[in-house]
């Protein structure tokens, strides 16, 4: 397969400013015509090339009449003598055979597109690149009884019958969007419509389009989305330029959800909740990606990305922005915890391996496989510290000056750091290179005290990453307080300090008393930082840091050396941990949910990535031992907690939330210092249990200890919920995740389980995904883990190759572990290698992997 470079970028040969499409719906067969307004761009005689993927013409038309054209490969290229022509073409597709799930597919008997990033030439020919910009015109006719409803994107300008029981719609979006964002739907929908009032005045109307019977599911998508437009209306000036705006859920689904030029296109699990069936976590999740998918209507719809490449333009300032709504409909300090953990969690591992990347990437084989979390979260990171550098009126002066200097066009990075630049005039010239080099920076951090005040030296390395050896130092800004040993106050206000060198020294002068480092408060950069410690400093900060993310952070650092010490074979020497949990848990000042954070060991694989090479039953078995420990010495503190933090089960704020979590955090521990209390604690809640979080929390203490308790539980959940997609994934995966040996054989089962699908994403995922991530029962010595993973890859290639992709990472980084399993981690990627017809996008991320 050939690698597509940033460097080779043209602007595209021929524009097309208008598309007619019109399509003969029906799952078997759909016919589409495309009649494309094209325009030569610029001076010279290159044929017009249209991108197909599976697909062939039956008819080219030029100007109404036969053309010449060619084949090259899977590219339709047509000889033009004029400068502008209307290019026709018709082909056919077989939706209910594109498993795929990119182009028109089929899903639960309706019909719907994806489109990006390279989806639309699997539905039409066409230049399928986000630099052309064309305004749509989509009529559709299908059958009325089996599509009663038909959307595409835009506004509705005209409907009427058909002969033999069919019907036809006509959609007209005044937006020239790129083809990626194009889309349509087909079905038997219900509607939960409600209108809205923008800040000018105009009234839009919302829809939300599920199966009838998910309807009483749907309100608080609803909700969060008239919250996600207020508040792009308030902190952004943002305002929705459309009459309709529609969202869909569909159950077959390669992405969280898709921003088409108002016909957004969701995973039903980001759409439908009920207490029942949808966990705190569900719910969170589902306002940040309505809201995210929302906010594209201006960062990435109406200023899109010129190429691929730019893919972090739209995407990593549009997580920025949904965190931002996240933290304000939230708690703001738990919001950023949780990021950070999710960026340690995916990005971290990502930028230390095979297949790091910088946030605006150099090459690629398949774009697919670039929609990561370097480009998302790590992406969002870089925005935030614009934010962080800038200021909040001078980056919202930035932010304003990209909407209107860029507003209809396709732009990149660039363009966006230059708005920041010019409406701000700082100067962010080595902030760049936070777009080009890959690599968590590392921050050393040393705080040297004297009569009169005390210096922080620092130091910073970029590690060596694919394709990129030598680093350069980049600009690391870091909020920084020193806090007084005795006082417990600040003893100057927090500073922000930007290191831009590979080392440098400030000074603090006014320290009147022995002082503590509180170092990248909020996580202002997104680096890994090691402060030299003096006896007693992070257990003080543990435990009195005002910043909540520094507080959580000493937390963690404290938690993460004992339990290295106890990793590379030390005693377990739990005693700081226990005094640290012991007085967050008492605290009157810290919210519920803070406090199920902060007292949460490192996970496995966040202590995976601090040791060298990695023993996956070394971390498990010190960390059991650490929490067994830590639930013996607090047994009374955490059932007092436990007890203390009893929720009312019909509320969905965020006390009531934070309780649920706390309770789930002391359960853990309970379990861990005494299984036989533990487990009827668990038995209990899952017994009397009236929400899902509560019911799952218990399933996962049953999980951990195993027993009757735990096959009496998943049947009864089973039992309950059979039928439902969303649950039963729940039900999957809480199996496949499960940290104990047997888990292999449950996942075995489970694949050959009736309710086990190779074709659903989301069902692979709660199956497959969730075993890979569940370090200890997949990082199994004798390596049927890895057979397994790279077994179920071969099988999905087969059917979606986007989704099987995913699955490659966990093996790839076979470098880091002990001598046993890398082999075996080796091996499996091999034995994928050798698989005939392997797709691009599994080869490219196998192939990184070994190399
Ligand atoms: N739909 C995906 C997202 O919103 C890709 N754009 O991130
Ligand atoms: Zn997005």
């Amino acid at each position: 397969p050939q690698e597509i470079r940033r460097e080779d970028y043209r602007a595209p040969d021929w524009l097309v400013p208008a598309i007619e499409l019109d399509f003969d719906l029906a799952a078997e067969k759909t016919l589409v015509t495309a009649r494309l307004s094209v325009e030569r761009n610029g001076e010279h005689d290159r044929p017009l090339r249209l991108d197909g993927d599976e697909i062939v013409p039956l008819a080219v038309l030029v100007d109404g009449a036969e053309a010449r054209w060619t084949m090259d490969g899977a590219t339709l290229v047509v000889e033009l003598s004029e400068n502008a022509a209307v290019v026709e073409t018709r082909v056919a597709l077989a939706p209910d055979r594109n498993s795929k799930l990119m182009g028109l597919y089929a899903s639960g008997g309706l019909l719907c597109t994806q489109c990006e990033a390279e989806g639309f030439r699997r539905i039409t020919f066409f230049p399928d690149r986000p630099d052309v910009l064309s305004r749509y015109r989509v009529r559709m006719s299908a059958d009325k009884a089996r599509f009663p409803v038909l959307l595409a994107n835009g506004n509705p300008v005209e409907t009427g019958d058909g002969e033999d029981g069919s019907h036809w719609a006509v959609w007209e979006d005044p937006f020239p969007k790129p083809s990626y964002l194009f889309a349509l739907v087909a079905g038997d929908l219900a509607v939960n419509s409600d209108p809205f009032t923008t800040m000018s005045g105009r009234s839009v109307e919302l829809g939300i389009w599920v199966r009838e019977g998910d309807l009483p599911r749907t309100d608080h998508a609803m909700e969060s989305l008239k919250q996600s437009m207020r508040w792009d209306e308030e902190t952004y000036g943002r305002e929705y330029d459309l009459d309709r705006f529609n969202i869909v859920a569909v159950d077959d689904f390669n992405f969280g959800a898709m921003e088409n030029k108002g016909l957004n296109i969701f995973n039903s699990r980001y759409i439908l909740a009920a207490p029942e069936t949808a966990s705190d976590a569900d719910y969170d999740a589902i306002a940040t990606v309505v809201a995210h998918e929302y906010f594209h209507n201006w960062s990435g719809d109406r200023v899109t990305c010129r190429d691929w490449f730019q893919l972090s333009l739209k995407e990593g300032f549009t997580v920025f922005r949904d965190q931002g709504f996240s933290a304000a409909i939230g708690s703001a300090a738990v919001e950023r915890i949780e990021q950070v953990k999710s960026l340690r969690a995916g990005q971290f591992p990502e930028d230390a391996g095979p297949l790091a990347h910088p946030v605006r990437p150099d090459s690629y084989i398949e774009i697919s496989n670039f929609y990561t979390a370097t480009v998302y979260n790590k992406g969002a990171e870089l925005i935030r510290m614009m934010h962080t550098i800038l200021g909040p009126e001078a980056f919202r002066a930035g932010s304003d000056l990209y909407f209107e200097r860029h507003d209809g066009q396709a732009v990149t990075c660039e363009d966006f750091v230059r708005a920041m630049e010019d409406a701000s005039g700082a100067d962010l010239r080595q902030f760049r290179l936070w777009y080009s080099q890959a690599g968590t920076p590392r921050v050393l951090a040393r705080l040297e005290q004297d009569g009169a005040g005390a210096t922080l030296h620092l130091a910073q390395t970029v590690p060596a990453t694919p394709g990129q050896t030598d680093k350069k130092p980049m600009l690391i800004p870091l909020r920084v307080a020193l806090i007084g040993e005795r006082s417990g106050a600040e003893l100057a206000t927090e500073r922000l300090i930007l290191l831009d060198g590979e080392q440098s020294s400030v000074r603090f002068d006014d320290v009147g008393e022995p002082a503590f480092l509180s170092i990248n408060r909020g996580f202002s950069a997104p680096v890994i930082v090691t402060a030299e410690r003096r006896a007693g400093e992070i257990e003080a900060l543990a435990v009195s840091d005002q910043d909540p993310f520094a507080r959580f952070e000493a937390m963690q650092e404290l938690m993460s050396r004992d339990l290295l010490a106890a990793i590379y074979g030390g005693a377990v020497e739990t005693g700081a941990t226990v005094a640290a949990i012991r007085s967050t848990l008492a605290s009157n000042a810290l919210d519920p949910a803070f406090k199920a954070l902060a007292i949460s060991l490192p996970t496995e694989a966040e202590l995976a990535e601090k040791v060298d090479p990695v023993d996956p039953a070394a971390i498990h078995a010190a960390r059991e031992a650490f929490r067994v420990a830590i639930g013996e010495a607090l047994a009374d503190d955490l059932e007092a907690a436990y007890a203390g933090a009893a929720a009312d089960p019909d509320s969905l704020d965020s006390l009531a939330k934070g309780q649920r979590r706390l309770r789930a955090a002391t359960l853990g521990l309970i379990a861990a210092g005494n299984p036989e209390r533990g487990t009827e604690l668990a038995r209990r809640q899952f017994a009397e249990a009236r929400t899902m979080s509560d019911r799952q929390a218990a399933m996962m203490a049953l999980g951990t200890v195993g027993g009757d308790a735990w096959d009496e539980a998943l049947d009864a959940f089973y039992r309950r919920f059979a039928g439902d997609p969303l649950v039963i994934d729940k039900w999957f995966s809480l199996q496949a995740s499960a940290p104990r040996a047997e888990t292999l054989d449950a996942v075995e089962a489970l694949e050959k389980h009736p309710d086990f699908n190779l074709a659903n994403p989301n069902r692979v995922r709660s199956l497959a995904g969730a075993y890979a991530m569940s370090p200890f029962a997949f990082h199994r010595a004798d390596g049927r883990g890895y057979d397994w993973l790279a077994r179920m890859i071969v099988a999905v290639d087969r059917v979606n190759p986007q989704t099987a992709a995913r699955f490659v990472a966990p093996l790839g980084r076979w470098k880091r572990y002990e001598p046993v399993r890398s082999e075996k981690m080796r091996a499996a990627l091999e034995r994928i290698m050798a698989e005939p017809s392997l797709s691009k996008d599994v080869l490219e991320q196998v192939s990184k992997s070994l190399a």
